[in-house]
């Protein structure tokens, strides 16, 4: 388990026999945070969807990061990854010791634990870091999507959501970070031939189906 000192080794604080990591990406309203909800349900994955996360983070009271977090959201700037790494590591944690415990255990869950982490790593330096200190992962869940196609589905969403970062301005803005920055990550990955690339058009049932086939063929089976 997870010790201080395990980390500063680079030693990952979960071992790739004990949990299933798999790291959704996608640009902003390719369907990440809706096709991880699908993945729950049928997979038994708990979701960390680090945006989430972070948005939760930033509303905490006596967080030292709420003026930082919303300032970066807004731009569409990759807030610094200690940050994005603390919270999923603990939640990661925070999970385990929940199913040790035996709360939840009315819920159906696989045998080996299973992660999606949604919206992480957006940069080279923090898929390294994850996966030397938190966990390696077992393959990326790719979302491609046209940008006009994602901008119509964030402005739709943005007339209800009432996120700070569905307006046009930030989303252009999280549109070039994501090709600036994140892109490397999945094409690092792929390289890896640890890429499960989905096209994300269509319905959001078609975009489903398509998924359950990719990750099938990677050795997740439905409960
Ligand atoms: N929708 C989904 N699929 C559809 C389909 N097939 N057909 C029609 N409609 C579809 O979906 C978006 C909308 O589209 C919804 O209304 C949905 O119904 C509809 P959703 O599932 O929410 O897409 P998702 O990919 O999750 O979009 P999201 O906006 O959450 O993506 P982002 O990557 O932009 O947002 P995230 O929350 O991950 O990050 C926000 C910000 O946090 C980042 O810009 C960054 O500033 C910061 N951040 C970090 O700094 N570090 C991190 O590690 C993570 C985030
Ligand atoms: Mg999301």
């Amino acid at each position: 388990m997870a010790t201080e000192t395990s980390i500063k080794n680079n030693t990952p604080r979960f071992a790739p026999d004990e949990v299933d990591v798999v790291f959704v990406l996608g640009g902003p309203g390719a369907g990440k945070g809706t096709q991880s909800e699908n993945l729950v349900r049928d997979y038994g994955f708990t979701h960390l969807s680090a945006g989430d996360l972070l948005r939760a983070e930033q509303v905490r009271e006596g967080s030292q990061y709420g003026d930082l977090i919303r300032n970066y959201i807004k731009e569409g700037k990759i807030v610094p990854m200690e940050i994005t790494v603390a919270l999923l590591s603990n939640a990661m944690s925070d999970t385990l010791a929940k199913r040790r415990s035996g709360v939840d255990s009315d819920t159906k869950k696989p045998a080996k634990p299973r992660f999606l982490i949604d919206g992480f790593p957006r940069k080279l330096d923090q898929a390294v870091f994850f996966e030397e200190t938190v966990a390696p992962s077992k393959f990326t869940l790719f979302l491609s999507c046209p940008e006009d196609v994602l901008e119509a589905r964030l402005l739709k969403r943005g007339e209800t959501s009432g996120r700070d970062d569905d307006n046009i301005e930030s989303i252009k803005k999280r549109f070039r970070t994501f090709i600036d920055t994140s892109m490397p990550v999945v094409d690092e990955f792929r390289k890896q031939g640890k890429v499960v690339a989905i096209e994300a058009v269509g319905t959001k049932e078609d975009v489903y189906a398509r998924i359950r086939e990719g990750i099938e063929a990677k050795g997740i089976n439905p409960l």
